[in-house]
């Protein structure tokens, strides 16, 4: 299996082939063959006397020592990883809470709220008073508000009610998965799958579908209040892949995912510019993005996004970057060890998220400018150490538009019809000339070659006029190949998808089309494409599992890209994964999360990992929907069935 699809990673690779230097890839080389019981999701070690695995086969053990069937054991796994995802997501909303309230109350002087009508309107939907208060005395209302959705209340989320159609909440409640507390359903799956509790699976895989709304709750929590704090995106350009490093600068990595400490970093970088001169860089300071909390401050600054989790550690391998600083999520303990053979120094801020090798400066809001510029000063420090023999960048970067939050879309269609904005794109949905939407999501895996499900299936669906929308590692993907482009517009839309891209592309004086999808952020902010299914369901007076709206994680990796596949699914949306998550193991499992839930909450899981495949079936999933609301069917696409 090749590594990776994209120029600039294979080139990385060589680097580090060529330095000695182990990379992830070659860690899940080493790992080979990997357990089956593990794979299949029947390995249980829930109690000490196991380790338990089943047999799929039947020819071994049919049952845990305790009696656990393989349906039980692989429900129970998936939902304790839906509890992951969910603590990490709401985890990361909570840290922004606590932000917002310090800075309300005077105690984190270097935040501000940045765009006082986002928090207006979030105040108002959630029912925080706004008229004639000061804003910080509303911003520590959201964010209290927002603590109270974490422990157990009376009444349901506010951050789901509020943000969901009016069908969804009366399902929810029919089915009894209306989460009352986004900690306390965390608990809930962590008691319900403890030892002697819940053994059907049915049973549990509800509990997980009720966690997946905490998620989806916790998420939006956490896109509102980051906006209210550090601005509400809008559409900008900047540049994608390793080549955005710069060899006469000093170049800062932010990683991980919280703008609390990235988006500081990014306002101290500019004040402290002349010092990173003066210390013999002309370029001064150089700062890009991995990960999500790359995606926060290209959205909002227009900083470069330099690569994806999966190959974090080949920033490093540039021998080009002084200082690699975290926050927390999907950041690998390797890149210590890889730091170690260059003179990078890898800054840990959280102090949930140290790791051996890397300097730890605890970010504190009460003093983040400060400790940015601490952070900033290591990197300073680090330059002059570095080798310029061993710098090897690979010249490849691409254009990336981003910054499309709703409400820049939403901004973007007033342009075409100001009285009524969201009309230009049911319009076109119901014309046919958008056939569907889908939101491209979740991560890069090493199981698959790097971005190849990604790129085959969005110039596939592009081609059939699907509209296409990504976060996180999928935006990166994307990014990196050129998809965030007016060019890749030209290249690879559909005759429909392309005249309605050009037309409001226009009618917003780009001079073209908008870009041929459209980047909505880091992975928190999925339900920023939620919000815009959910408008276009309630403008039409339907529920989210009629509309032609499909999603796809085409490379998931980590438990957080679960918990969102999980609530696609439970919105209604047909939810495509590529990576085959455990729960073969069980073919009732299986069976309900691909089928069954179909008759329960509308979405249903499509598990391919072949991309060309997974298109079919994803456009024959917005086919049937277009049919069932009566909208007509391109002969062209009718003709794929
Ligand atoms: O939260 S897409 S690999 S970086 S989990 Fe991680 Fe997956 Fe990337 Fe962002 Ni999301
Ligand atoms: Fe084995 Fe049951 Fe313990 Fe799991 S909970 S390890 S199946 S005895």
């Amino acid at each position: 299996m090749e590594r990776s699809t994209d120029r600039a990673t294979l080139y990385g690779l060589e680097t580090a082939a060529r330095e000695g230097i182990i990379t992830i890839w070659d860690r899940y080389e080493a790992q080979l063959p990997q357990c089956n019981f593990g794979l299949l999701g029947v390995c249980c070690r829930m109690c000490l006397q196991g380790p338990c695995r089943i047999d799929p086969f039947g020819e071994g053990a049919t049952k845990g020592i305790c009696g656990a069937t393989a349906d039980t054991i692989v429900a129970r796994n998936l939902a304790r990883f839906i509890a992951g995802g969910t603590a990490a997501h709401s985890g990361h909303a909570k840290h922004l809470a606590h932000t917002m309230l310090k800075m309300a109350d005077g105690k984190a002087p270097d935040y501000s709220i940045r765009d006082e009508a986002k928090l207006k309107a979030v105040a108002a939907r959630v029912g925080v008073p706004v008229d004639g208060r000061p804003i910080n005395d509303i911003a520590r209302d959201v964010a209290r508000a927002g603590l109270l959705e974490f422990s157990e209340r009376e009444e349901p989320l506010a951050w789901l009610e509020t943000t969901v159609t009016p069908g969804r909440m009366e399902l929810f409640t029919k089915l009894g998965i209306l989460p009352m507390g986004i900690d306390s359903t965390i608990a809930e799956v962590m008691h319900a799958t403890t030892y002697g509790v819940d053994a059907d699976p049915v049973n549990i895989l509800l509990t997980a579908l009720k966690c997946s709304l905490s998620d989806y709750a916790g998420m939006h929590l956490g896109t509102d209040l980051s906006d209210a704090l550090f601005g509400t995106p809008t559409p900008r350009a900047s540049g994608a892949n390793l080549g955005t490093l710069r060899a006469d600068s000093i170049n800062v990595a932010v990683h991980g995912h919280n703008p609390v400490l990235s988006d500081i970093i990014c306002e101290v970088a500019v004040e402290m510019d002349g010092e990173a001169v003066a210390a013999g860089a002309p370029g001064g300071f150089n700062l890009v993005g991995v990960c999500c909390t790359g995606m926060e401050v290209q959205m909002r600054h227009g900083i470069p996004w330099a690569t994806s989790s999966l190959s974090q550690e080949l920033v490093i391998t540039t021998g080009a970057l002084e200082a690699m600083v975290v926050d927390y999520q999907c950041i690998q303990p390797s890149i210590a060890d890889v730091a170690a053979c260059y003179h990078t120094r890898v800054i840990t801020t959280m102090s949930m998220a140290k790791m051996p090798g890397a300097t730890h400066i605890e970010f504190t809001e009460e003093h983040a400018k400060e400790r940015a510029r601490e952070i900033l000063l290591l990197a300073i420090e680090a330059y002059p150490k570095r080798d310029s023999k061993r710098v090897d960048i690979p010249d490849i970067t691409s254009t990336a538009f981003a910054g499309f939050s709703t409400e820049a879309i939403v901004g973007a269609l007033a342009k075409v019809d100001p009285e009524d904005p969201l009309k230009p794109l049911v319009d076109n949905i119901a014309n046919g000339n958008i056939l569907g939407v889908c939101l491209f999501a979740g991560c890069n895996d090493v199981k698959a070659t790097q971005d190849e499900n990604f790129i085959v299936l969005a110039k596939a669906l592009a081609k059939e006029n699907v509209l296409l929308l990504a976060t996180g590692c999928a935006s990166g993907a994307f990014g990196r190949h050129g998809i965030f482009t007016q060019e890749a517009v030209a290249e690879y839309a559909g005759d429909g998808l392309k005249a309605v891209l050009t037309a409001v592309g226009e009618a917003n004086g780009l001079g073209g089309p908008l870009p041929l999808a459209l980047h909505m952020g880091s992975c928190v902010d999925n339900t920023r494409a939620a919000d815009v299914a959910v408008a276009v369901a309630n403008y039409l007076g339907v529920d989210l599992d009629k509309l032609p709206v499909v999603a796809t994680a085409p490379e998931e990796a980590m438990e957080k890209a679960v918990s969102i596949g999980t609530w696609a699914v439970t919105m209604g949306l047909p939810t495509h994964v590529g990576v085959v998550p455990p729960v073969l193991g069980s073919a009732a499992v299986a069976g309900l999360l691909t089928e069954g839930i179909k008759d329960v909450t509308g979405g249903w899981f499509i598990v391919e990992p072949d991309p060309a495949e997974a298109a079919k079936q994803l456009i024959a999933a917005i086919v049937e929907r277009r049919k069932g609301l009566n909208l007509p069917v391109p002969a062209s696409v009718a003709a794929l069935d």
